[in-house]
């Protein structure tokens, strides 16, 4: 270990304040729903329009929400990973949300979606969301999956749904917003349910009959009030 690294983990700050807001976050969809080009517009702010075949983009984007920094770790994921009962799949346990990607000109790929959400929901830990994305909204004339449909089947999963191009932008924050939003909602619920559960429950309850034998009972967390005071 470098020794600015054990510094780092031995000092009374860290390590909570390193690794703190990291979350790790799936893109995933069929092939040319637009993983990369939705990645690389939220971390690049770019667009190509013959963007390269890249199957396992994974960057880092640093966004402030509510107050705090969030470092998301966008990673394009391809759905035949979550179709396929590999157990030597990479570990997801740590998987705060999933962003799934259609092609809104493409049929098959808001299909392939639907048809397979038991088994793409089975990867998943149960703390996690998933959030529904339909791409390529400026090219209106082709569209194909309207927005009734979607609505419906986002509607019926309890899903958030969004419409964006990866080509003018629109809309690409919003998702990334609402998704961080969430996972910070969440943490900040299951901090405060640890915070409740760790406190100590102090002994309280007196037997019957010896309701006035308080004094002979060692009770470790009320040592406190009871050493004799001396004033000098
Ligand atoms: N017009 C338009 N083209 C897009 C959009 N998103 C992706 N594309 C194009 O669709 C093709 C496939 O996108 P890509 O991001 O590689 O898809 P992936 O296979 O899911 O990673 C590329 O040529 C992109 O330029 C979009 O929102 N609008
Ligand atoms: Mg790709």
């Amino acid at each position: 270990m470098f020794s600015t690294e054990s510094a780092l983990l031995n000092s009374e700050h860290s390590p909570i304040h390193v690794t703190r807001n990291r979350f790790k976050i799936l893109v995933s969809g069929d092939e040319k729903s637009g993983k990369s080009s939705f990645i690389r517009r939220l971390s690049e702010n770019a667009f190509s329009e013959n963007e390269q075949v890249s199957k396992n983009l994974l960057n880092v984007v640093t966004r402030a929400i509510g107050g705090e920094i969030v470092r998301a770790e966008l990673e394009e994921v391809d759905i035949q990973e979550f179709l396929t009962d590999d157990n030597s799949i990479r570990d997801w346990l740590d998987v705060r949300a999933l962003i799934l990607l259609y092609n809104s000109t493409s049929l098959k790929s808001f299909k392939v979606l639907k048809e397979e959400m038991p088994l793409i929901q089975r990867k998943l830990p149960p703390n996690s969301s998933i959030t529904l994305v339909g791409t390529n909204a400026d090219r209106k004339t082709e569209r194909i999956v309207s927005w009734k449909i979607s609505e419906e089947f986002a509607e019926e999963q309890g899903f958030s749904l969004f419409e964006i191009s990866s080509r003018t932008g629109i809309n690409c924050e919003s998702v990334l917003e609402e998704v961080l939003d969430s996972i910070i909602e969440r943490e900040f619920a299951e901090e405060e349910t640890r915070d409740i559960t760790e406190q100590p429950v102090y002994q309280s309850t007196v037997e019957p009959g010896r309701e006035n034998d308080n004094e002979r009972r060692f009770n470790l967390f009320c040592w406190v009030p009871k050493i004799p005071y001396f004033s000098t």
